[in-house]
C-alpha cells in the first residue's frame, strides 16, 4: 500500500503579529461592557478572531509590495487598469466599477435596478445585500433549495436555486416586477454552501426566458469553483479560473467584496457587461463612492487586489485554505458538537439550537453562545441566526429563520492548525456546561443590520453569562 503523504500550507510565515492572552474574568467584563455582542468587543481583548473572513487575510509579500506601486493620481491611475485587466482575466465581465467594499456597489446595483414595489429573488438572503434591497423600495424573496434550510442535510450544492420556487413567482408577480435575480456564490447564510454550474446555466437560462437579468455577489466565487471542481461532475480536469469563468459567463454582472476571496483588506466592485447600465453606475458611483477609476479605493489597494485575485484563483491556496476550514469542521464533528453539513468553504457554523436546546429563539441562542465562546476561550465567532435576520420589513416582526447558528470564520491564511485545535477545545468544554448558558434580551436594537451594534442581557440571570465556575 502507498504511504499517505500529507501537505502542508503553500506558505511561510514572515512577519508575526502578536496576540493578548486574558483571564477569564478579563473576557466575562470585556463582554459584559460590549452588551453581549462580539461586534462590539475591542480586538486587543480577543485571542483567535473567528468573527469574519472579511478583510482578516493576510497579504502576501507580492501585495505587499504593490502597495508601493499606488498611482495615487485622481483619475486615471494606473492601478485601475491593472485591476480592470486582472478583474477581466478572472470574472470576464466588460466594464469595471471599482467601490470601497462589497455593500458600496450592492448599494448602486440596488439604486439602478430597483422600483418600489419590486421583488428581488435570491438564493437565500444576505444581511446587507437585502437591506439595499429594501431601501431602494424592493422585496427579496428566497428561491434557495430546501436543503439549505436543514442543517443536516448532506446536500453537496445547498447554494442552488429552486427552479420551480422562482417560476412560481414569475408567475405571481410577472417578470417585470423582477429586475434581476441576485445570484449568491458559497451561500454564506447557508454556511458557505456552493451552487452547481448546471443549476447556474439553467437558473440563468430560466431568467433569460423571462428577460430577467442575473447578478452574482461573486464574493466568494472561487471558493464555490473549488467546490464544482471537487463535487461536480465532469468539471475535475478545469483549472478554478476556468470554472469562475463559466460561473461568470452566465450573468450580466456581479457585486463584489474583494475582502473575502480576493485576499485584500479593503476594496469591492461592481462589474457589468450592459454598456448603457454600465454609463449610469459610473455616473451614481460618483455620488456615493468616488471617480469611476477609484471609486472608494486608494491606487494602492486597488494594485493590490489586482495581485490578489491572481493569488486567488491558485489550486493550492484554496486547497489549504478550505482544507483548514475541514480541519476544523471535521475536529468538531468527532466531538460531538452538531454542525451545519456539509462543512463550507469560509467558516464552521456551529447550529446553536442544537447545541442549547433549553434556549429558545426568541432569546437568541446563537447570540448567547457566541458570547459565552468567546468567555470560555477568548475565541470571537460570530451569531448568523435570528438577531441576524433582524424583522420583517412589512410587519416589523422579529424573523425566526430555519437556521440558528454562530459561525467560525477563518481568515485566510491566518491562524495556523494549533489554533483550530485550542478553539475545538473549547467549544467541546463549552457543550459539557451548556446547561449554565442562558439566553439574552436586547437592551438596544438599532434600526438596520442590528446584529453589528445591538446590545443585550442576559434573561432571568443575576450573574455574567456562563461563569462555569
Ligand atoms: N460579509 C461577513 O462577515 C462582512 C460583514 S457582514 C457581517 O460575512 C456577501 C456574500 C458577504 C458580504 C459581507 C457582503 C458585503 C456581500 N455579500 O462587507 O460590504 O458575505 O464588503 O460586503 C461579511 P462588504
Amino acid at each position: 500500500m502507498p504511504v499517505k503523504r500529507s501537505w502542508a500550507e503553500p506558505y511561510k510565515i514572515k512577519m508575526v503579529e502578536h496576540l493578548t492572552m486574558t483571564t477569564r474574568l478579563e473576557r466575562e467584563r470585556a463582554i459584559a461592557d460590549a452588551g453581549f455582542n462580539t461586534f462590539l468587543l475591542r480586538s486587543r481583548d480577543v485571542y483567535i478572531d473567528l468573527l469574519t473572513d472579511s478583510g482578516t487575510s493576510a497579504m502576501s509579500d507580492m501585495q505587499w509590495s504593490a502597495l508601493m506601486r499606488g498611482d495615487e493620481a485622481y483619475a486615471g491611475s494606473d492601478n485601475f487598469y491593472h485591476l480592470e485587466a486582472a478583474m477581466r482575466r478572472h470574472y470576464g465581465y466588460k466594464h469595471l466599477i471599482p467601490t470601497h467594499q462589497g455593500r458600496g456597489a450592492e448599494n448602486i446595483l440596488s439604486q439602478l435596478c430597483i422600483k418600489p414595489g419590486d421583488f428581488v429573488p435570491g438564493n437565500m438572503y444576505f444581511t446587507t445585500t437585502k437591506l439595499h434591497q429594501e431601501l431602494a423600495g424592493g422585496r427579496f424573496v428566497d428561491v434557495i433549495v430546501d436543503e439549505a434550510h436543514v442543517p443536516e442535510s448532506e446536500f453537496p450544492f445547498k447554494g442552488n436555486v429552486d427552479l420551480g420556487k422562482l417560476q412560481r413567482l414569475i408567475d405571481e408577480v410577472g417578470a417585470d416586477r423582477i429586475p434581476y435575480l441576485s445570484l449568491e456564490t458559497n451561500v454564506n447564510m447557508a454556511g458557505g454552501q456552493p451552487c452547481s454550474l448546471s443549476n447556474i446555466r439553467d437558473t440563468a437560462a430560466l431568467c433569460q426566458r423571462h428577460g430577467i437579468r442575473v447578478f452574482l455577489d461573486a464574493t466568494r466565487a472561487v471558493e464555490n469553483a473549488y467546490f464544482i471542481k471537487l463535487r461536480e461532475p465532469g468539471h475535475a480536469d478545469k483549472s478554478l479560473s476556468e470554472i469562475l469563468l463559466e460561473i461568470c459567463a452566465h450573468t450580466d454582472g456581479c457585486t463584489m467584496s474583494a475582502k473575502k476571496d480576493s485576499l485584500v483588506n479593503i476594496g469591492g466592485f461592481l462589474a457589468i457587461n450592459d454598456d448603457e447600465l454600465a454609463e449610469q453606475a459610473k455616473n451614481l458611483v460618483v455620488i456615493y463612492e468616488g471617480l469611476h477609476t477609484y471609486g472608494g479605493m486608494a491606487g494602492r489597494d486597488m494594485e493590490a487586489l489586482a495581485v490578489g485575485i491572481e493569488e486567488s484563483v491558485q489550486f493550492d491556496h484554496i486547497r489549504a485554505r478550505i482544507g483548514q476550514v475541514e480541519y476544523l469542521g471535521h475536529r468538531l464533528i468527532d466531538a460531538g458538537v452538531p454542525i451545519v453539513r456539509p462543512i463550507g468553504g469560509h467558516g464552521v457554523f456551529i447550529n446553536a439550537s442544537k447545541f442549547l436546546p433549553h434556549i429558545p429563539q426568541s432569546q437568541f441562542p446563537g447570540q448567547a453562545l457566541a458570547a459565552a465562546l468567546y468567555v470560555d476561550g477568548g475565541v470571537r465567532g460570530m451569531e448568523r441566526g435570528a438577531v441576524s435576520a433582524g424583522r420583517d420589513s412589512e410587519t416589523g416582526e422579529n424573523i425566526l429563520p430555519s437556521l440558528e447558528l454562530i459561525r467560525l470564520t477563518i481568515p485566510r491564511r491566518v491562524y495556523t492548525q494549533a489554533h483550530m485545535d485550542v478553539t475545538v477545545e473549547s467549544v467541546t468544554s463549552l457543550l459539557e456546561d451548556r446547561d449554565k448558558i442562558v439566553g439574552l434580551a436586547f437592551t438596544y436594537e438599532p434600526k438596520h443590520l442590528r446584529f453589528f451594534q445591538a446590545r443585550f442581557t442576559p434573561v432571568g440571570a443575576d450573574r455574567v453569562l456562563n461563569t462555569a465556575d
